[in-house]
């Protein structure tokens, strides 16, 4: 067995509510009692949430009138369609920003309306709106007036907005990062974070939010529209975007998903043969791990119109040359990450050895495109927050560096960010993610603030190896087809409803092998043997003849175009 330094602990304690919660569950929804008692554990613990839970409906979303400006948005773009004025859509470079900018100028073009998209290059603009990118937008349609719809940016362009106002045009704002300081004199905004909004839900995507433009406009304009076909967009943004998958977030992802397991859209379907996911249902971690990274490529490497492309695509070939075009991205992609994580890995070692929580790396010539990547795969390592710094090629005079932050659970590095503000030339974002601007010269001094405000959170970051696991199964007979198909029922999952995890103790694996590293096996259950695999879990050392514990998750798969369960091992150990 190998000497493994990772720990379990379980959710579910086996107290008598839970499991009265659980019999409930079992009789009302026909699901094993061990699926009520994880519900219970995670706060759904009436028979009314769990109905809203497991039963998520479209009519159950609040009416899109709730959002502040949601009102003036309209009547603006309204008043733009009247006018027979073209629609700039402004949108931005990750898969939400893109996803969001497909949306509007899906639903534009379907009404014939005269549509224009632009989404800013990452290596050469800065993010959101900016004067330069307005101008190209504008130059596609000139002299015409119009509307400026922004998606997923915008609450902070105050002189872009000005700008664009002066050029003739009306600016209607769709963001959902958190406001900072003055907000921009839009025609209309829109941004469930803003001040004054009472919109009962705050979490949605960029492309979430325009996504209850369009149910608005479609309410105003009286027309008849599949607004439904869309939501294959919504799901991408969301999930890639690691919004909370509860609420109206989950009814709209859990739609998305049937809609983009089904998808019309030719560019994804040849993204789905690029990614192995034909002929199955799409799953909110294929978005995560599959597809976001390929059209996040397409951004990264400075080419998001390409991004759009897929979505957008009429005909075969044109949606196979995007996706083939996002593939070849997506690789290169991959090797400037490899380059690069090693060097700042060992950046980050030193920096753990030193005792800092917050941890900062600078790689002068590191591409601006993979700096989120490295300090994801770098908090993931470390479990602290991580920024990541490049010089910003942008810059001429080469005083200034830009970087990119990913955080942990109980770390709000926007927050934190503010607190080091006077040394921050430019940041945005949200708590797990943020983006900044320093000077170089700045860099020590900006250091010592930010790690500062890091150990003052005082949160317990470092618990890396420890597992959490849900639901202790007391025996393998509790292991069956029907827990496996249960389990589904939670789905989707990802951020804030994270997938369940099963224990099972003194286990004998069945018909091993260690492969690559990874481990196949098969597990006894009550009524059938499950095929099972653990990623990384083939140490040398491990001795699969003895008894074993056994940390799981039920997945589905597909193997050939035929679904079946499977157990994912997560974590072996000796009791
Ligand atoms: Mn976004």
């Amino acid at each position: 067995m190998p000497a493994s330094d990772q720990k379990y602990t379980v959710a579910c304690n086996g107290g008598p509510q839970e499991r009265a919660f659980g019999v409930a569950i079992a009789k009302e929804f026909g699901l094993p009692s061990q699926v009520g008692e994880i519900l219970y554990s995670r706060d759904i613990n009436t028979l009314d949430k769990a109905e809203e839970f497991l039963h998520p409906q479209l009519a159950m979303l609040p009416a899109p009138e709730k959002m502040k400006g949601m009102h003036e948005a309209v009547a603006c773009i309204i008043a733009a369609c009247n006018d027979n004025q073209p629609i700039f859509i402004h949108g931005d470079y990750d898969v939400d920003g893109i996803s969001a900018t497909a949306l509007l100028v899906s639903f534009f073009l379907e009404l014939n309306r005269q549509t224009f998209f632009y989404i800013p290059n990452r290596l050469q603009e800065n993010y959101g709106l900016s004067i330069k990118s307005i101008d190209r937008l504008v130059a596609q349609c000139p002299n015409r007036g119009g509307v400026l719809i922004s998606v997923d940016c915008g609450i902070s362009a105050v002189e872009e907005v000005v700008y664009a106002r002066q050029l003739g045009l009306r600016v209607v704002i769709t963001d959902h990062h958190e406001p900072r300081g003055m907000l921009p004199e839009a025609d209309a905004l829109i941004d469930p974070k803003q001040p004054g909004c009472t919109f009962p839900y705050d979490a949605l995507s960029g492309v979430g939010v325009a996504f209850y433009l369009l149910m608005a406009l479609r309410k105003a304009m009286g027309i008849r529209l599949n607004l439904k076909q869309h939501l294959d967009l919504v799901a991408l943004g969301t999930v890639a975007d690691v919004m909370p998958l509860t609420g109206i977030n989950r009814i709209l992802v859990r739609a998305g998903l049937e809609v983009l397991s089904a998808t019309h859209r030719l560019g994804l379907r040849s993204l789905y043969s690029c990614s192995a996911l034909e002929k199955r249902a799409i799953l909110s971690e294929d978005i995560a791990f599959k597809l976001a990274p390929r059209i996040n490529a397409a951004g990264r490497l400075g080419n998001p119109e390409i991004g759009v492309a897929l979505l957008l695509a009429k005909d075969r070939s044109d949606g196979q040359s995007a996706a083939d075009a996002l593939e070849q991205m997506n690789r290169v992609r991959k090797q400037l990450e490899t380059q690069k994580l090693m060097a700042a890995e060992a950046i980050c070692q030193e920096q753990v050895r030193a005792g800092n929580n917050g941890l900062i790396v600078y790689q002068p010539d590191c591409h601006a495109g993979v700096l989120g990547i490295l300090a994801s795969r770098l908090v993931e390592r470390h479990q602290r927050p991580v920024l990541v710094f490049a010089d910003d090629c942008k810059d001429r005079a080469g005083e200034t560096i830009k970087g990119s932050g990913r955080s942990v659970k109980g770390v709000n590095l926007f927050q934190v960010l503010a607190c080091c503000d006077q040394t921050i030339e430019q940041f945005g974002g949200h708590a797990m993610a943020v983006g900044l601007t320093i000077k170089r010269n700045n860099l020590e001094r900006f250091a010592s603030i930010f790690n500062h405000q890091i150990s003052m959170l005082k949160c317990n970051m470092h618990d890396s190896n420890q597992i959490m696991a849900d639901y202790r199964l007391p025996d393998a007979s509790m292991l069956t087809a029907h827990l496996a198909h249960a389990v589904q029922w939670l789905q989707p999952f990802g951020e804030s409803n994270p997938e369940p995890i099963f224990l099972l103790e003194r286990q004998r694996l069945l018909a091993s092998k260690k492969k690559n590293g990874h481990l196949i096996f098969q597990l006894q259950g009550q009524d059938q043997v499950f095929p099972g695999i653990g990623f990384h879990l083939a140490h040398p050392l491990l001795d699969t003849a003895q008894q074993t514990d056994v940390l799981f998750q039920l997945k589905r798969s597909w193997f050939r175009g035929v679904e079946r369960s499977q157990v994912h091992a997560l974590m072996l150990a000796t009791s």
